[in-house]
């Protein structure tokens, strides 16, 4: 096993507060309490993201910085859970205008820096709505971007094999299973994410959403 060296480096609360150091970022997208802050912890093998049974806990954009032994440093970058937006109405625009910021932004070569967005949904509800939506936000917004089926070790053999097909043909494509408690699927996530960041940034101009909304 490679050794992984990861430190936390800001919280972003608004459209200003992006770190100064230009690195590729790839970002983890999902509803609260899916499991966001744990497989960040699993990658970087030690507890950075603070993690929480109380939905709602990531409130900012988080980064944190992850290099693998001998390759290239980069920022996995964990945004507040949606479905679960405290405060009402304000905390929803606050939400939604964080997120327009962070995808929208582009770097010093005029392209974003987020090289890959993984979309995280729960393995035991495949097709909820709000994923759904979730991922058409993703598909619009013209990064790279992948589905990946936390808590797959609370399934059941058949659970397994029912839910990641349901999953499948509701993203309409491969589905990764992962679980941050035995291990499962990190080794294939870590190739993911390593392919993306090997991948030249998309043209500003391809960042660009036409979409009106956000996710719920
Ligand atoms: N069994 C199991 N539990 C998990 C796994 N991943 C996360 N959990 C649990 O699920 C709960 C939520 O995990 P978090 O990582 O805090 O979820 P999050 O998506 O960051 O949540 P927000 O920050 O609220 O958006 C915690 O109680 C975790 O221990 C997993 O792979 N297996
Ligand atoms: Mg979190």
């Amino acid at each position: 096993m490679s050794r992984v060296t990861a430190s936390f480096v800001t919280s972003v609360a608004g459209p200003g507060g992006f770190p100064k150091e230009d690195l590729p970022e790839i970002t983890f997208v999902g509803r609260s309490n899916v499991g966001k802050s744990s497989l960040i912890n699993a990658l970087a093998r030690t507890a950075l993201a603070r993690t929480s049974a109380a939905p709602g806990k990531t409130r900012l954009a988080n980064y944190y910085r992850l290099q693998r032994e001998g390759e290239a440093p980069f920022f996995l970058v964990d945004l507040p859970g949606f479905g679960y937006a405290r405060g009402g109405q304000k905390a929803a625009a606050e939400f939604d205008a964080l997120v327009r910021a962070y995808f929208h932004r582009e770097n010093r070569e005029g392209a974003s820096p987020v090289r890959g967005a993984f979309l995280l949904v729960d393995s035991r509800h495949p097709g909820l709505e709000s994923d759904s939506y979730a991922w058409a936000w993703l598909e619009d917004l013209g990064v790279e971007h992948a589905v990946a089926a936390t808590k797959v070790d609370k399934l059941t053999r058949a659970e397994r094999q029912r839910h990641l097909r349901e999953l499948e043909a509701h993203h309409q494509g491969p589905v990764l299973p992962v679980s941050a408690a035995t291990g499962e699927g990190l080794d294939e996530l870590w190739k993911l994410i390593a392919s993306l960041l090997r991948r030249q940034p998309l043209p500003p101009n391809r960042n660009k959403s036409s979409r009106s909304t956000s996710p719920p």
